[in-house]
């Protein structure tokens, strides 16, 4: 018996994990997407702002989303790479 509804609230939270990224396309895309900083499903010059204004070493708080090669500085290799992804999110 204990069995069976184990079982049972695994698949439902499969269902309902499910669910969720059907009715919240955002999120999916926020995920797929990793240079849209401000999450608008766009990279364009309001996310290379953000770039700019955590230009330096050692990024903290949401600036460490702007690091893009992780290498501890958000500096002109992210630029780079936010130009190169510049446009629609997929
Ligand atoms: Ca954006
Ligand atoms: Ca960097």
């Amino acid at each position: 018996m204990l069995r069976f509804w184990k079982d049972y609230f695994v698949l439902a939270t499969l269902a309902l994990v499910a669910i969720a990224l059907c009715l919240l396309p955002g999120v999916a895309l926020a995920v797929h997407c990793p240079y849209d900083l401000n999450f608008d499903n766009v990279v364009d010059g309001a996310d290379l702002s953000i770039v700019l204004a955590c230009w330096g070493p050692n990024p903290t708080g949401s600036c460490i989303l702007a690091d893009f090669d992780h290498n501890n500085s958000v500096d002109s290799g992210d630029v780079g790479s936010l130009l190169a992804n510049w446009g629609s999110c997929p």
